[in-house]
Order: structure tokens, then sequence, then C-alpha cells
């Protein structure tokens, strides 16, 4: 590996800023005009490498998307002024926040991100770091508790999604058999614009996008009211990545409730945590080296070989044979390929190595899988892995989207923020 080199770092810090509209980041500049959940916790990680401030006006800025539910949106619409580049955009959801939000969550790694800029605060100005923390924690815990509320109403440990969006990884083989049993049908005919800036065979199908529409009006629908939706979901999932991310802001939601002396959150969180624990390991399959999702409409076991099988790693203290057959693993899938883990198995039928979530590397999965490894003693693969992410960035594909795993090509938008984040994250 090439020593650190401040061009890198300098334009991931550059792209940053580029991306930022008033103390939030947008993903890409047209693709994605606005506020986005998890890459703004990924990009407030970013930021606390170099400008805690603004780091933390990220998570900041998140919160004011925050329903008095606790669900934290997937998507802030703060200015409508780039709206005409995204869809769906505000008319398409309905909601009724004061700021306009979407109706859907994704993977809770705000606690997470909030954990590493508190400590990066802290190591200037402790009591500054807590008193900025603080409502923070706050807004975390109570989306922390909205998802075992709305998302794990009969107290499993597991969460489940109700729309592929909600995963992060949109079109991922793992949805293949639940949302085919969504219809194509939609209200208001459905009018694509991610294919006006990416090339069409990078991105979901059509038929895709019509069921997530579909999705959308049925929650509409409901009111976008929690019970109502589990009520009459057409798809549901108990996930093991958002579960097991969820887990990991657990624990550090508990650390903040120990040092903040709320001894009753953290006796609620240390129950919580308890209960997901158990269930998360109860997902391990030794047949396939891998953990499993469950569709809670069939009952079965959601066994298509992605990536999110391996993310449990982050928050577990696997027992040691499993650790290593779940690294032999992930070595088999990563062998000969670039950039670190695909998101499919390649070779297999579903693998597809440049259409979005059905097979390129993304930098941030790398990153959880990175600190997980970490916490599973597992240095010399985590380190494999942070390897290949920053040379894929430094020799073929720049701050990408995602990279495509057999050639090393940048795929998706350009100048992407939380390839950025990642990078200046792991490059440290
Ligand atoms: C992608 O998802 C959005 C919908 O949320 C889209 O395709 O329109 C996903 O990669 C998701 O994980 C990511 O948060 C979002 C913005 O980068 O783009």
């Amino acid at each position: 590996m090439p020593p650190p080199d401040n061009k890198f770092v300098a334009k991931a810090k550059a792209i940053l800023e580029a991306n930022d509209r008033n103390g939030y980041t947008v993903p890409t500049h047209r693709l994605y005009p606005f506020q986005w959940n998890w890459d703004s916790a990924f990009v407030a990680m970013g930021f606390a490498q170099f400008d805690v401030d603004r780091a933390f006006r990220e998570l900041e800025r998140l919160v004011e998307g925050q329903w008095a539910d606790g669900m934290i949106p997937h998507i802030v619409f703060h200015d409508l002024s780039g709206a005409d580049s995204y869809y769906p955009g505000p008319a398409v959801w309905g909601t009724s926040h004061t700021v306009a939000t979407s109706g859907i969550t994704q993977p809770p790694v705000f606690a997470i991100a909030l954990r590493a800029v508190h400590d990066a605060a802290a190591a200037v100005d402790p009591a500054a770091a807590n008193a900025r923390t603080l409502p923070l924690y706050e807004a975390a815990l109570k989306w922390q508790r909205w998802w075992y509320a709305a998302r794990d109403p009969e107290n499993t440990g597991l969460v489940a999604l109700l729309h592929p969006w909600e995963s992060g990884s949109d079109n991922s083989p793992a949805w293949d058999i639940a949302l085919a049993r969504v219809p194509t049908t939609t209200i208001k005919p459905v009018v694509r614009k991610d294919t006006n800036h990416v090339a069409a065979a990078m991105r979901p199908h059509d038929q895709d996008y019509a069921r997530f529409i579909h999705l959308v009006e049925t929650y509409a629908d409901a009111g976008w009211d929690p019970a109502q939706q589990w009520a009459t979901a057409p798809f549901k999932i108990a996930e093991i990545q958002t579960t097991a991310i969820l887990l990991k802001a657990g624990e550090d939601l508990a650390r903040f409730a120990a040092d903040f002396g709320r001894a009753s959150d953290a006796a609620d969180l240390a129950a919580l945590n308890a209960r997901t624990r158990a269930a998360l390991l109860a997902q391990w399959r030794p047949a396939l080296n891998r953990f499993v999702s469950r569709d809670l409409v069939s009952g079965a076991d959601v066994d298509a070989s992605t990536h999110a099988g391996f993310v449990p790693v982050l928050a577990l203290d696997l027992d040691a044979p499993v650790a290593r057959a779940m690294v032999a693993e992930m070595a088999r899938w990563s062998a000969g390929k670039l950039g670190g883990l695909p998101t499919t198995e390649p070779g297999t039928p579903i693998w597809e190595p440049k259409r979005y979530w059905r097979g390129p590397v993304w930098a941030v999965i790398n990153w959880l899988l990175i600190n997980g490894l970490h916490r599973n003693a597992h240095p010399a693969f985590a380190d494999q892995l942070r390897e290949a992410t920053l040379a894929v960035i430094e020799t073929t594909a720049g701050f990408a989207e995602y990279f495509d795993p057999d050639t090393g090509e940048g795929c998706g938008g350009g100048d992407f923020s939380w390839t950025a984040a990642a990078y200046l994250c792991l490059r440290g």
C-alpha cells in the first residue's frame, strides 16, 4: 500500500465541502439532491476527522426531519430547489412533517456516528462535547425506541423493513422473492429521473420502481401510521443488516446512557440489546457460512447470497469457529476481485457486477465489515478490505458511488459523499 497521499485526502474533503448545503450534505450533485439518513451518518464520521463542529451540524440537520413518533425518515427535503432532478419527491410521499420528508426510514447508523463525533470532540473539550451530544442522544434514543415499537411489535428482537429502500440496498437480490409479490400497479405514473443521470444498466429495473412506488402509495393510504402499515404491508422482512446496525447503535447509546447517568435508559437499552443479540445469533446458518434475514410474509429464510449475511459481525462477539467460517466465506467472494467485498456472491446467477446493489462493491459496506472484523479479532482480513477500498479509489474508481469488482471502474454518481467519508476514516 502506498503511503498516505495528501492529494486524495484533500480531494475527499473537497467533495464533502462541495456537497455541503448549509449544514447538511447531499450524497451527490443532481442524482441525490437532498439529505439522506444513513449517508449523513457516514458523512458525519468523515467530517469528524477534520471539522467536528460541521460533523455535529450534519446530525443536527437530520434530526430536523424527525417525526413526533421518533422515526427519522430516509430523506429530508430541506430545500426543494433541486427537486426536479429526483423522483419520488415530496408530492409522491404525501407526508405531513413540517420540513418535507419521505415516509420510510433507513439503517440507524446515526448513534454510531454520534459516538464517533462525540469522541472526536471530547478529545478537545469534554464538557462542550457532552453538551452538544445530549440532544442528539435523546433523538437517537427516541428513534431506537421507535424501531422496536413500530418494527418489532411482537418483540422478536429482529426489526423489520416494509420497503426495500429502508435497507439502503434498494434492488438487492435479497428482496427478489418478497418483492415479486408486490403489484406493479401504481395510482400515479412512475416518472423516473435516476436514469437521466446514470446509465440504466447500472440502476434498478422499471418493474422494481413500479413496486417501490406501489409500496409508497400503499403506506400513504395507511396515513403513514406504523400500526396500519404493519397490518397491511405486502413486503415485510425481519432484516439482519439493519438489526445488526441497530444493535451496534444500541451499544453506543448504552455507553452514552452510562456516561450521562441515565440509569433507566441504560436498563431499557440493556434489555433491548440482549434480546436482539440472541435473536441475531439465531439467524446464523452454518451450511451457508452467513446469517439470514426472514421473510415475515412467507415465514421463509431469505437465503440469497448477499453481503448482508456478514454485517452482523459489526455487533456480535462471535464464537471463534463462527467468525473463522464467515471470514473464509468473505475471502472466497472477494478473491480476485477489486475494491473489497462484492454485494452478491460472484459467479452465481444473481451476480451483476455493475447493477447497483446486485454485485458492485460499496465503500461503506466494507467500512462496516472492517469495524466488525476488528471487533472479532480478524485484523488481517480487515486490513485486506481496507487496503482494497483505498486502492480502488486511488487507482481506478475515484470517489464514485460504487465500484465494479471485476474492472475496478467507478459506477453510479461521481464525487460521492459517503465514498469520500469512508476514504477519510479508513485512511485515518
Ligand atoms: C440509494 O437509494 C435511493 C433511495 O433511497 C435511490 O436510489 O433513489 C441507495 O444506495 C441508498 O442506500 C442511499 O442512501 C441513497 C443515497 O445515496 O441512494
